[in-house]
This record gives C-alpha cells, structure tokens and sequence, in this order.
C-alpha cells in the first residue's frame, strides 16, 4: 500500500521535478464536482477561480464526461490527414449554435488567438490588398490573450514579455488606425480583460472599436476565450452590446474543463484565405474533443447557465458592495465574472485575503497584488452563491 502522501508531499514534489513558472496557492487539489473541490485531506472548498472560467459548467459534470469517456473507448485521434465521424458533426453543431459559417478547431486560447491573428492576416494581404509583410494588428493596453512570443509581443504587462524577445513584427495600438488604416488588417481585443483585473469596458467602447475597425475595412476580433461561453450572462460578452465580431476565438469551457480544446469563428470571407495544408495541429478538433465540445455546449444551453450567470452575477455585485471594510475598495464584473479590488495596507494584500478564504473554504486567486478574480461555475445556485458571499464578507470585515 503506498503511503498516503500529504499536501506538503504533493507540493514538494513540483518545487522538486516541476517547473517553477507558477505560484499556486498552498491547496492540492484530489476531488471536483459541480462548485466544489475537495484537497488531499478532503477538505472541501467552493472553486470561485474555475479554471480561470474553464470550468463553467461544473467540475466533472456526467453528461461531458460521459461524452468523453464513450468516445475514449472508440476513437481517440485520428489526425486531419483523414475524416472522421466526429468531427464534421461538432462543426456544424458549433457553427449554429454560435451564428457563424465556419469554425477552425484548436487545442489551446493562445492557439486559437494565433489562429486567428494568421487569419486576419491572410485576409489583410489577400482580400484587403495589404502589401505582403506589412500587415499590422491593434491590440489594447492591458490585454492578456496567452503566451506564445507572438502574444506577448502584443502585451503592455512587463510581466508577460520581458526577456522574451526578440519579438514578432507588427503590432500596435488602436491610435494608429487613422495614420495607417490602409495597413492595419485587424483589432483584438477582450471584450472584458480578464488578467488585467477584470476590467469592464464603458458602454459603447466594444461597439465603438467594431464601427472604427468597419469605417477602415478592419476586422474586429473578439477574444472571447475567458468571457465567452455564457460567463458574463450572455453568450458572448460582446452581445452586451450587439455587436458580432468578424472573428471570435474561444476555448477553456469550450470543453467543461476536461480537454485543451479551443476554435476560431469566423465566415468564409476570413476562413477561406487559409488553404488546405497551410494551417493545422495534430490534435486540433480531434474526435475526443469534437464529442466533449458538443456535450459542453449542449448542458451550457440545457441547463440555462448564461441566464443563471446574469441573474446570480447581479446578486454578487449587489451583496458584495455592501462590504464595510478598509481592505475593500469595490467590486466590478459581469455575469459571473467579479473581481473585487482590495485596497492594500498593513501589510495585507490580495494574497493573504486568499489565505484566509481558503481557510473558511472558498478558492479565488489574486490578479495582481491587489485584485481579486470571484468566478464560480455557471451552475452554481443562488444558496450556494449566498454562502460564498457570506464566507468572503466574514473574511473582508474581520482583516
Ligand atoms: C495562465 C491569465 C486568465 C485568456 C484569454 C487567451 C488565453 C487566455 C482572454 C490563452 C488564458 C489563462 C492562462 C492561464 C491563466 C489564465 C488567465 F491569468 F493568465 F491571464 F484567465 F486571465 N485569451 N488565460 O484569458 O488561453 O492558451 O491558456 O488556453 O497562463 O496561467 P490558453
């Protein structure tokens, strides 16, 4: 019988063989189901990060699991070198279920954000007649959109890029659409910024970036892996405002949390301009995760989890701002995507107030040394929701 290994077994053995490129909270995780999680000791905690909103419709939900265990026995992989009877099925089921004509499968966010930044360039030099090379894309401040050298040529956060260069050419923000419209070939952004600290765009910008872009013949791309899928109370966070990007890239619920499985949206002006053989990944849109996607999306739908985002993320922001406390400086977000800015000070920052909830059994994770990100799965209810809530109050009024 092997030895039953403690947390500080588990956390010693990734200081030890694992790369030190995170900086987790000192919990390991053993159980999921629905909105909670349970560590090693059987501890159980009410999961307020969900994967950064990978897990939107619950840790381990039956129906995606069922989808992906069934599937597991049949067919895994098959590459794209041939056809399979999965894959066609989850593109036409995605594609009307989120308004577009087609979709081009990924593995990961930042893979559908390459995806979709290689797209609108083909597009810039083969529709729009952008001279070859000198394609340029508008990206925002704070944006977050993965990791690759690519992505974090476009970031503003030193955190992301330093000491990553050299950097990929043609990148720029959104003041250079006048000077060089006839250059840019697309704007991304996120509809909310998710890593900068859940910042919630004004009314109106989202539609005004999309009219700027149109009044130049840019596309505007909506990086909607983190907000999508129902998190903010709509669809996508973009439908806030009605207005339907000319390329979205979404992933992490995509799956329910179970696989990397990620895609490009998109109409056949922009899909079309990348030819068989140019674009691809081994297993992107492989069976396995055409099958889970497809059950992801179908309890998404079924079980009303973006209406229950709005109407709970109300709840949230309304009990919530009603903390007394120096260390609670406000709440902002959309749907069930919250942060709550703290304010600093007797040497208590956003990592500590983590500690504590923990400790009273709610997970959430700092964005930055003083924001907190509170996004619970899409199938929490509202008694739930009213536990949490008191945990963080409790927490916040006796720092
Ligand atoms: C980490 C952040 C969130 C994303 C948006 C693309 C991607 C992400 C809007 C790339 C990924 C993840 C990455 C993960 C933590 C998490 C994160 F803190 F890093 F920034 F959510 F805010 N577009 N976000 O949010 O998707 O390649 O990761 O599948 O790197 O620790 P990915």
């Amino acid at each position: 019988m092997e030895k039953k290994l403690s947390s500080a077994d588990y956390i010693a053995l990734e200081e030890k063989y694992g790369a030190h490129n995170y900086h987790p909270l000192p919990v390991v995780l053993a159980e999921g189901k629905g909105v909670y999680v349970w560590d090693v000791d059987g501890k159980r905690y009410y999961d307020f990060l969900s994967a950064y909103s990978a897990v939107n419709q619950g840790h381990c939900h039956p129906k995606i699991v069922k989808a992906l265990t069934d599937q597991a026995q049949k067919l895994c992989l098959t590459s794209r070198a041939f056809y399979n009877d999965c894959l066609g099925p989850y593109e036409k089921f995605a594609t009307e279920f989120f308004g577009y004509d087609k979709l081009l499968p990924m593995n990961s966010g930042a893979e559908a954000v390459e995806t979709a930044l290689k797209l609108a360039r083909r597009w810039g030099y083969k529709v729009k007649g952008i001279p070859e090379n000198e394609a340029l894309i508008i990206v925002c401040e704070g944006n977050f959109h993965g990791r690759t050298i690519t992505i974090v040529t476009m970031s503003s956060d030193p955190d992301s890029y330093s000491q990553y260069g050299p950097f990929t050419p043609g990148y720029a923000l959104k003041k250079v659409l006048e000077e060089k419209g006839d250059k840019v070939c697309a704007m991304i952004v996120e509809p909310i910024q998710g890593e900068a600290g859940v910042y919630v765009p004004s009314d109106g910008y989202i539609k005004k970036c999309y009219e700027l872009c149109h009044a130049h013949n840019v596309l505007f791309v909506a990086d909607e892996v983190q907000t999508g899928i129902g998190r903010t109370g709509k669809m996508f966070a973009c439908d806030h405002e009605g207005v339907r990007p000319d390329m979205i890239t979404i992933g992490k619920a995509l799956s329910g949390g179970t696989l990397p499985v990620s895609a490009v949206l998109a109409d056949d002006e922009v899909m079309l301009t990348i030819l068989p053989g140019e674009h691809g990944s081994t297993f992107g849109g492989f069976p396995l995760a055409a099958k889970v996607a497809v059950a992801a999306l179908e309890v998404i739908r079924d079980e009303k989890l973006t209406e229950n985002a709005a109407r709970l993320g109300e709840i949230f922001r309304e009990e919530t701002g009603k903390i007394k406390s120096p260390y609670f400086k406000a709440v902002r977000g959309k749907g069930l995507l919250n942060a709550v800015i703290t304010e600093p000070s007797n040497g208590i920052e956003a990592w500590d107030i983590c500690l504590k909830l923990a400790e009273r059994g709610l997970l959430a994770k700092p964005t930055h040394r003083h924001i907190i990100r509170f996004a619970p799965p899409l199938v929490i209810n509202e008694e739930q929701l009213r536990e949490a809530i008191g945990i963080i109050k409790d927490v916040f009024e006796s720092l």
